[in-house]
């Protein structure tokens, strides 16, 4: 094989893709209060009170917003933790990831 025929190896099959960054959305439902989402924000996405309602009222309006971008770890342990906690509480919240 001559130097010009050698194989390029693309770096996504080496595993050289930089890691990639993660939507953490909350969805509307018609039975969660207001004042749990809120709480959610608050507890888990470092949202202060005003900010929180900003984006559960988009929530509530919108049908979904995103409450953070985090790494793909990050973000898998914010949905595990936000749906634990509406379950325990018997609310049907629903948060969800989605890559950018
Ligand atoms: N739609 C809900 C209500 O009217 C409020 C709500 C907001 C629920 C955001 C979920 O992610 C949500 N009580």
């Amino acid at each position: 094989m001559t130097a010009a025929q050698k194989t390029v190896i693309e770096p996504k099959k080496l595993g050289l893709k930089p890691p990639g960054m993660f939507k953490v959305l909350l969805l509307n439902d018609d039975f969660t209060p207001m004042e749990f989402v809120v709480m959610v924000l608050v507890r888990y996405f470092s949202k202060n009170k005003e900010q929180a309602t900003q984006v559960m009222l988009r929530v509530h309006r919108e049908g979904q917003a995103v409450c953070g971008i985090y790494p793909k770890d990050v973000a898998e342990t914010k949905v595990e933790q936000v749906t634990a906690f509406s379950r325990q509480n018997e609310h049907p919240l629903r948060c969800v990831m989605e890559e950018m």
